[in-house]
């Protein structure tokens, strides 16, 4: 058999009940199935979006792992069922969310999974833990580094307070 690892991003996102516990109970279910190598700080975010809604923490992390995308995919969503994410409402409150912003340097555009994560490019929630734990990490369709993304966007930085 042939299996290959890949090393990829995912960003966490919590507003709804005791959120600190909700990224950390995510990184747990996460990391029965795949290995967590890096993880950033946590962040307390203002809602980009949709504004009317509970403050965010926000997370970065930096896993390895032999799961197909779309493998990986249903993990997250799994994981968001599991601990209570009611689907179809993308803009609501949520317990937690778990995103896929890089797979190795892959680049999917389906309807169901796009990767990198389109809306990365300009959310500070995501690309300050980003810059924190990979500043260096290459986007594999802008080829800018995390860091140079972060720089280019301006605002919103202010909203993201490391907690
Ligand atoms: N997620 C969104 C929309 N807006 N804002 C913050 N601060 N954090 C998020 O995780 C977030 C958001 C859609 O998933
Ligand atoms: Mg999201
Ligand atoms: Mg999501």
């Amino acid at each position: 058999m042939n299996v290959e690892t890949v090393i990829a991003y995912l960003s966490l996102g919590s507003n709804m009940g005791d959120r600190k516990e909700n990224l950390d109970r995510a990184l747990e279910y996460l990391s029965q199935r795949l290995r967590l190598i890096g993880k950033s700080s946590v962040y307390d975010t203002e809602p980009m979006e949709n504004a009317a809604q509970p403050r965010f923490l926000n997370m970065v992390c930096q896993v390895k792992t032999m799961l197909k995308p779309e493998d990986l995919l249903t993990l997250a969503k799994g994981i968001e069922r599991k601990m209570g994410r009611q689907p179809g409402k993308p803009n609501s409150p949520r317990p937690i969310d778990i995103d896929i912003l890089f797979y190795g340097d892959k680049v999917i555009d389906t309807p169901e999974l796009k990767i990198p994560h389109p809306k990365m490019n300009y959310r500070a929630f995501v690309l300050v833990p980003l810059a924190e734990i990979a500043p260096a990490l290459v986007h594999p369709v802008n080829k800018k580094t995390a860091k140079e993304m972060l720089r280019e966007i301006k605002r919103g930085v202010q909203e993201v307070l490391k907690l």
